[in-house]
């Protein structure tokens, strides 16, 4: 049914609003998939079909289309632009063949086009540049491909197809290598036309610069080049194809989609130029039994292997598992799980066809696929036939950049909530929610501000349930500085039986790093034995309310010194009260001091911005313990206080223009100073009187 060799497997990317899923859509309703032109900005894009998505006119996951053109059956991933959704667009990239790159041609290169530049290169994948939007006003197909060449040059572009007219007038293109022109027509395809008369002289030029470029990748052709002055036209053509499939050279073309111009170039250069599944590297895996390297070929006689890439979970249909195909063929009800070391069971195989899922009897490399229900599977797993174990890397999320605390709109619904994030963990590997021990919050980190407003949405659409974010308390500590005796008493003898207990405390810090220590210095029976461990006791729950500002006291050694019984109205309870008494008292002659968590923070970021970051760290309180540097990006690092952290996320990504990226982990407590140590005690008081 499917031949391997007719496959594509091609990953739309391109920053944020650079009309990828227009391309995509446009690709669609060209080879006749879908009956109509979808239009993100009507919401009706058959890719963009997410309540989210179509709400903000953004691709919000990973999406996929499938469809026919030349004989070739081609697999499209349209991605998220958007930094918040990175993580999908990242894997959608490292398990495709091949890339359609969009670029503006009136914005151009955006400093985040530089994430999807690296995600092509990094893996040498082959890749098209679409110049898309050439019909407005101001669109710029030469300086557009300038820019791509001076920022881009490790993607060798060349021009491919010269634009006929612009802006308003762009009706049609050139094709540099057999020189024929085209024009467009309103459904997506072109007829044959003479080239304009002023387009001539360029034409030739550019084509001399193709063949200049192509002769360049291959030692035959170049010394062929050298010799004749010039490649044969058959020489130039399979030159070009050989090139661009190897990831040499990435051929750039001008469209404009939302009026389907451009389409089957695009769609003749997918089929003729990037490579089917098996004509790309072997790919290389462990055979987690034997440990051994295992490689497998992109060909339906391969044995059977896949990754996972995306899992969504929906109240209704359950789990679907979005599988590429890497290798061999897979029929029947089963595959095995490497990555969880079981086989799992499925009903149907599916491919995906936007929201739509059509059923297929086998699938082969290339293809992506679905089944529904699996019980274990998770997002990365490699899966496999079981006679013939690979194992590929994991898929690396992106790490978390911002947290909330994250409680139910409605007490009764506090279940129901942490339920359904719970499942949605499960589709998203961004996702985390955590508790914090000292807080006594559940957080919710996510990849940004955008990223939690959809898992907000998401959660009151599909699972009808309302959640709630707030900034994370801080988790200060309280502590002394200083040593202090005194005395705490607590009697009433009024009515009843009374309470009496009497104690003279002394505390100091502890230095040792432990939270506490008791120790009893009382010489005779002042206090009787039995009611010392109250003492105590009283000094420990006290502790835990914190004195100056409501936080857990740590660092504290109390000493037991003096004291007080009366034969009938003493109990371990006054004695507690007591302790807790001379504690409170005590503390406040003892110097006490506020203690915030500090982290320690890795940024990356390129030269360009280190000034500015630098200066930004300062203002948050910042320390710089040391900068280091690789072949792309410097990297600070630094200790900040956890409480001028909160928004660090949106305001790097402002700071550096998407470009930069950190990392966060505790690394210890730090007396906070004392201007900011009185704001947070003056608001812990009107609580205090209130309860
Ligand atoms: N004039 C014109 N507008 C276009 C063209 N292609 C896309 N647009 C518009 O550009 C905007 C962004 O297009 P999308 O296709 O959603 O871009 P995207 O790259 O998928 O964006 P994200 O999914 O958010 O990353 C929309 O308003 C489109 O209508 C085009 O060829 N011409
Ligand atoms: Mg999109």
């Amino acid at each position: 049914m499917h031949d391997v060799q007719q496959i594509r497997n091609t990953v739309i990317l391109g920053h944020g609003h650079s009309g990828k899923t227009s391309l995509a859509e446009a690709l669609l309703f060209t080879a006749g998939a879908v009956g109509r032109l979808g239009r993100v900005d009507e919401g009706t894009a058959s890719l963009d079909f997410e309540e989210e998505e179509i709400r903000r006119k953004i691709s919000i996951s990973a999406a996929f289309g499938h469809l026919r053109w030349q004989g070739c059956e081609i697999f499209l991933t349209d991605t998220p632009g958007d930094d918040n959704f990175i993580t999908e667009t990242k894997f959608a990239a490292r398990l495709a063949d091949s890339a359609l790159l969009t670029i503006g041609g009136v914005l151009g290169v955006r400093s985040q086009t530089e994430h999807f530049v690296d995600c092509i290169t990094e893996r040498n994948l082959p890749c098209l540049i679409c110049i898309t939007k050439m019909d407005r006003e101001r669109a710029n197909f030469q300086e557009t491909f300038d820019e791509i060449r001076s920022s881009f040059n490790r993607l060798k572009p060349v021009v491919l197809y010269l634009p006929i007219g612009a802006e308003k007038e762009f009706r049609g293109a050139v094709d540099v290598v057999s020189g024929q022109a085209w024009l467009f027509q309103p459904d997506g395809t072109a007829t044959p036309t003479e080239i304009p008369a002023d387009l001539v002289d360029e034409v030739a030029a550019r084509r001399a610069s193709l063949m200049e470029y192509v002769a360049e990748t291959d030692d035959d052709l170049i010394e062929h080049f050298l010799e004749e002055g010039h490649l044969t036209d058959e020489e130039l053509q399979e030159g070009l194809t050989a090139a661009v499939r190897r990831g040499k050279l990435a051929p750039v073309l001008p469209c404009a989609t939302l009026g389907n111009a451009g389409s089957s170039i695009i769609l003749d250069a997918i089929a003729q130029l990037l490579p089917s599944p098996d004509q790309r590297p072997s790919l290389l895996g462990v055979n987690p039994k034997a440990q051994e390297p295992v490689e497998r070929r992109g060909t339906a006689y391969a044995p059977f292997s896949a990754q996972v890439f995306k899992t969504t979970a929906d109240q209704f249909t359950g789990r679907l598992t979005v599988f590429r195909v890497l290798s061999g063929t897979l029929k029947g009800d089963s595959f095995y799980n490497v990555s969880k070391g079981e086989s799992e069971r499925f009903g149907h195989l599916f491919i995906l066809e936007g929201k739509e899922q059509k059923e297929v009897d086998s699938v082969v490399p290339g293809m992506i696929a679905a089944v529904a229900k699996l019980k274990n599977t998770g997002t990365g797993d490699t899966l496999c036939d079981e006679a013939n174990l690979v194992r590929y890397d994991p898929l690396e999320p992106m790490p978390a950049v911002i947290s909330y605390a994250v409680s139910a709109k409605t007490d009764k619904d506090e279940e129901k909530l942490f339920s359904a994030l719970t499942r949605m963990l499960d589709e998203d590997l961004t996702l985390h929610l955590t508790r914090e021990p000292e807080t006594h919050e559940v957080l919710l980190s996510g990849a940004g501000q955008i990223h939690l407003d959809v898992i907000r949405e998401r959660l009151k659409r599909k699972f009808s349930v309302e959640m709630e974010l707030s900034q994370p308390k801080i988790p200060y500590r309280e502590t002394l500085k200083g040593k202090a005796t005194a005395q705490g008493k607590h009697k009433k003898q009024s009515g009843g039986r009374g309470q009496y207990g009497d104690c003279t405390i002394e505390i100091e810090p502890l230095t040792n790093g432990e939270r506490f220590e008791f120790v009893d210095k009382i010489v005779g029976g002042v206090v009787p034995q039995q009611y010392r461990p109250a003492v105590e006791k009283g000094i420990i729950e006290a502790m835990e309310k914190g004195v100056i500002a409501g936080y857990p006291f740590v660092g504290l050694k109390a000493s037991l010194l003096d004291g007080s019984y009366h034969n009938v109205d003493s109990s371990e309870m006054a004695f507690k009260i007591a302790g807790s008494l001379a504690f409170k008292k005590a503390v406040l002659e003892a110097h006490p001091v506020l203690l915030e968590p500090v982290m320690e923070l890795d940024i990356r970021v390129d030269k360009e911005h280190v000034g500015d970051v630098m200066g930004d760290l300062n203002s948050r309180r910042g320390r710089v313990l040391g900068m280091d540097s690789d072949s792309r990006s410097e990297i600070i690092r630094a200790q900040v206080p956890q409480s001028e952290m909160q928004l660090y996320g949106p305001d790097l990504t402002s700071m550096t223009g998407g470009r930069g990226s950190f990392t966060l982990k505790f690394s210890h407590y730090e007396e906070v100073p004392s201007h900011i140590a009185q704001k947070i005690i003056a608001e812990h008081k009107p609580t205090e009187s209130g309860e």
